[in-house]
């Protein structure tokens, strides 16, 4: 017999912390150095992590959930839904996919649905919170999956970062986009494609100028003043002028801010800036 009914599951670059909420958690990738691994759960100290791989001189990367760091999140329930950080740049989606089909064979009438987020952070955020009000309408599994791939179409995530070192070194960016940044003072403002990868806008000199950039390039996809979910890795103030730029054309928007967690802080690293929106 199953235990409960839904259970909601992304993995860490979602950029969330469950807390008591047994209908939702995440399971977490790890960052890898020479010396020590990280693993993305609520107990890293995100900041001290950041401060330690700064300087650390080997290599460092990351490594995804495995299938059964996916499948020992589901809970016994009958219906999962699992969101992955872009299937173009990580395994996270593989190994969700294995995931559900172990778990449907194990547990006959359990249903798993993974979405590919195509993104990360603050648009899998988004993509949670509709799932839940999907759940709390009571609509059933398939209007729910029907739902939520519908409005993928409708939500995009922009990206202000002031390094590129580690998306480079760990070859999860074109080599002429890593080119570009790493001169002093210039951002990269950019967008996650719709293939998943990270595509370049702009190069901006200073944070004010890549804050107005990221603005602009929002409203070219039709953003209209409804959600925006800014994660920032070390870098509250350039999300916080974000946000009351948002607010002096929009003051009814529905803006959220919070940090990145260890995933998304390795790649966007200190400053970066990601935002999720309806468009
Ligand atoms: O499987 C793994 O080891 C994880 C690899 C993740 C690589 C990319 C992470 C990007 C994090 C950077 C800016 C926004 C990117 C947009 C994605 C399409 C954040």
């Amino acid at each position: 017999m199953f235990e409960t009914k839904y259970k909601i599951v992304a993995d860490s670059s979602s950029n969330l912390c469950p807390n008591n909420d047994s209908a939702f958690a995440t399971v977490p990738l790890k960052i890898l150095t020479s010396e020590k691994e990280y693993t993305d759960d609520n107990s890293l100290d995100v900041m001290q992590m950041v401060k330690e791989l700064a300087e650390c001189q080997g290599k460092t990367s990351t490594s995804c959930p495995n299938i059964y760091d996916w499948l020992s999140s589901f809970d016994n329930a009958e219906c999962v839904f699992c969101i992955t950080i872009t299937s173009a740049l990580s395994g996270a989606y593989e190994s969700a996919m294995q995931a559900k089909q172990e778990y449907e064979k194990k547990n006959p009438g359990a249903k798993v649905h993974v979405f590919d987020s195509l993104s990360t952070g603050p648009e899998i955020a988004l993509i949670i919170e509709r799932l839940s009000q999907n759940i709390q309408k009571e609509m059933d599994f398939d209007e729910i999956v029907k739902d939520i791939e519908t409005y993928q179409k409708h939500i995009h995530l922009f990206f202000t970062l002031e390094s590129v070192q580690n998306l480079a070194r760990n070859g999860r960016i074109h080599p002429a986009m890593a080119k570009i940044v790493g001169v002093l003072n210039l951002r990269i403002v950019g967008e996650a494609s719709d293939e998943g990868t990270l595509a370049p806008l702009h190069k901006c000199r200073g944070s004010k100028r890549a804050v107005q950039k990221l603005f602009a390039e929002m409203k070219t996809k039709g953003y209209q003043g409804t959600k925006v979910r800014i994660d920032h890795c070390d870098n509250e103030t350039s999300a916080i002028s974000l946000k009351n730029l948002i607010m002096t054309e929009y003051p009814n928007a529905d803006i959220e801010i919070k940090p990145c967690r260890g995933l998304c802080s390795y790649y966007a690293e200190q400053g970066g800036i990601l935002v999720g929106f309806e468009g």
